[in-house]
């Protein structure tokens, strides 16, 4: 708990927004494994958080994360790597049900591009930077890397990036679909806000079940993820929230969703 508040601070955005803000300026928000403890911990606990409806994740100083930390990696051995057992650190977040911002604010490289790519929307700041340089130091992304970026971007986008770690500006991470929209610098956090508050007032089991299924679904065929949807479709009609959301409409008035 004492280490989540070093570099990772939680901060209250406004009804069922929060945000996670990675705090390690000097080191360019390099991901040490306190730092990810500390990651995977608050989002474990917003994750349970009942009156938390959407996570804004950003960075601070010129970084978002400028990837995994070189100088606590450098002279570690293959071991030494499996015995950290990183990926449960990255499945606390993957795992998180609700909607995840990223907020990129600078650079997001290696292990920061990685995080970013955990999130379900990218906002960029105009001067943000995206890129998978781990094969320039000998080695390659290890937290999605891979998979997450040829995905997003498709096949020929994604290896060249990864076969050269060349680095991305915000508008070309757009045009690719790396990002889901960029805003000017200075405007970052204002429409990060505002999302996160337009769809923490939508409602929440709604959202959770389209992002299940929407994450679900990339790894099954086809047959199977439309008759997960269709599951989780009926499955809300069973949800206050749906009741209210079309007699709302119905009777021309705003709905008022309590996430039941
Ligand atoms: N690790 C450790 N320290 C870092 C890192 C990093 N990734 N990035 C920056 N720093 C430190 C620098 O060493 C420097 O420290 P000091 O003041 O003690 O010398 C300080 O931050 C400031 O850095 P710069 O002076 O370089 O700052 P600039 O603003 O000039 O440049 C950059 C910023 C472009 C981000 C530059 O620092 C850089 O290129 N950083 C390295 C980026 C990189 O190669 N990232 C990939 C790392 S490998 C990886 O992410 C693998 C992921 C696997 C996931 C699984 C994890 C278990």
């Amino acid at each position: 708990m004492a280490e989540e508040k070093r570099t990772v601070v939680v901060e209250d955005l406004g009804p069922g927004a929060v945000l996670v803000r990675i705090d390690r300026p000097e080191a360019r928000n390099a991901l040490d494994v306190p730092t990810r403890i500390a990651l995977a911990a608050a989002f474990e606990r917003l994750s349970r958080d009942e009156a938390v409806r959407v996570i804004v994740l950003t960075g601070s100083g010129k970084a978002f994360a400028a990837g995994a930390d070189l100088k606590d990696m450098a002279e570690r051995t293959a071991a030494e790597m499996m015995l950290r057992r990183a990926h449960l650190q990255w499945g606390a977040i993957a795992a998180c049900p609700k909607p995840v911002i990223a907020a990129v604010n600078g650079f997001a490289l290696g292990g920061g591009c990685e995080l970013a790519m955990h999130a379900d929307i990218i906002l960029a700041a105009a001067s943000a930077k995206f890129g998978q340089p781990e094969i320039r130091v000998g080695i390659m992304p290890g937290a999605g890397g891979t998979q997450r970026l040829i995905r997003a971007v498709g096949k020929f986008k994604a290896m060249k990036l990864l076969l050269t770690g060349a680095t991305l500006d915000a508008a070309e991470a757009e045009r690719i679909g790396l990002v889901s929209e960029v805003v000017p610098d200075d405007e970052l956090m204002t429409r990060a806000t505002a999302l996160a508050l337009e769809i923490a007032a939508l409602p929440p089991l709604a959202a959770e079940q389209i992002k299940e299924v929407a994450m679900l679904g990339e790894d099954i065929p086809l047959s199977s993820a439309l008759a997960l949807e269709r599951k989780a479709f009926q499955l809300l009609f069973s949800t206050q929230d749906q009741k209210e959301g079309m007699r709302a409409f119905l009777d021309k008035r705003q709905p008022k969703f309590e996430g039941r």
